[in-house]
């Protein structure tokens, strides 16, 4: 049910007042959830525990993916969604800045927004779902990087596109924990390149980085499509280049090892499952009111439990999932069945 059908109940009686919520699940919430691009398995994965998790809950989903991982093509979808009447818009942005007058139109005809894994800035949401802390994830990228370079040299960063939120954000901690910190100031960073969330742009990235950087001793890859693209590329080329980043276990599972005959030795990610149910619970409860995304709010997802929203580093609030987990030669196998 709409925020504004549920409004003008409210008005009506008191007895519908106390029943609102209620009515609202009873209805079955409807939520779009828009990922960054399709064909990305990353997103398949989080959809699939998300719409899992609002169908047990009585709902319905809508999955929508944008022609490119911009945000002109993200804005185009959100116009067809506005138009329809959805209670609720679960979003992972393409761009910080760049879809926040959409998003205010959504909010502003009584659509809920949230958003999961790329938050768009503060002002286009009610909340974010944070599948780990930002800090938490630069830092584990920053030390990754300094380990397997052994604490020295020139590493790289393949990331997806130049605008995505969530890249962004994580580049930014690595650097600046690296500004501050004198124990990376032996690290160069020599390139951020951009492989677009597509694997035959972040393949040649790759080839374009081992050229120009004959002594690169690490890519670090944030992005699950550049680092499975880098992971082949480097292993196929018995390259000296070591890899990390995010990726998913799944397509990671034939380059991880701490060997030569890996192009990957560990790399980061997150509950992937854990993501799209927290995102879930979240759209609902803020669908139905139980929750604003203001902070010091809580709320029951689920079999995960209670959840507060905390304060986000933009200034917005976030519910984080939980922290970064590491994948290697040891759990690779046994996670790559999972996601
Ligand atoms: C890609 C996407 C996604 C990001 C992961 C790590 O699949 O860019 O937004 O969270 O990588």
């Amino acid at each position: 049910m709409n925020k504004k059908v549920i409004s003008a109940l409210l008005c009506g009686t008191m007895i519908l007042a106390a029943a609102a919520p209620a009515l609202a699940s009873e209805d079955g919430v409807k939520i779009a959830l828009v990922g960054k691009s399709a064909g990305n398995a990353f997103f398949e994965i989080a959809a699939s525990s998300f719409v899992e998790t609002v169908e047990a809950e009585g709902g319905t989903v809508e999955v929508v993916y944008p022609e490119t991982a911009t945000a002109d093509a993200q804005i185009k979808v959100l116009d067809n969604l506005i138009s329809q009447d959805f209670d609720a818009i679960c979003i992972s942005a393409n761009d910080v800045n760049a879809l926040q007058a959409k998003l205010e139109e959504a909010m502003d005809a009584g659509i809920a927004v949230s958003s999961f894994d790329s938050a768009p800035n503060a002002d286009s949401r009610e909340v974010f779902v944070n599948q780990a802390g930002t800090v938490a994830v630069g830092q584990a990228l920053i030390d990754a990087v300094y380990d397997i370079a052994g604490g020295e040299g020139q590493f790289a960063i393949l990331s997806a596109t130049s605008q995505a939120a969530n890249q962004n954000a994580w580049i930014d901690a690595m650097k600046k924990i690296m500004e501050e910190d004198e124990k990376y100031a032996n690290l160069e960073l020599v390139e951020v390149a951009y492989g677009d969330d597509e694997p035959q742009k972040s393949t040649d990235q790759t080839d374009a980085l081992l050229a120009n950087y004959p002594d690169l001793k690490v890519i670090c890859a944030p992005t699950t499509v550049g680092i499975a693209a880098a992971a082949k590329y480097l292993q196929d080329n018995g390259s000296a280049t070591k890899l990390t980043g995010l990726g998913l276990p799944s397509e990671m599972l034939e380059y991880t090892g701490d060997d030569d005959a890996h192009s990957c030795p560990y790399f980061y990610l997150w509950d992937m499952q854990g993501l799209g149910k927290l995102s879930a619970y979240a759209t609902i409860a803020l669908a139905n009111g139980e929750i604003t995304g203001a902070l010091g709010e809580t709320f029951t997802a689920g079999d995960l439990g209670e959840y507060t929203i905390t304060e986000a580093d933009d200034g917005g609030t976030e519910i984080v999932l939980g922290l970064p987990l590491e994948f290697n030669s040891e759990n690779i196998e046994e996670m790559a069945k999972l996601y």
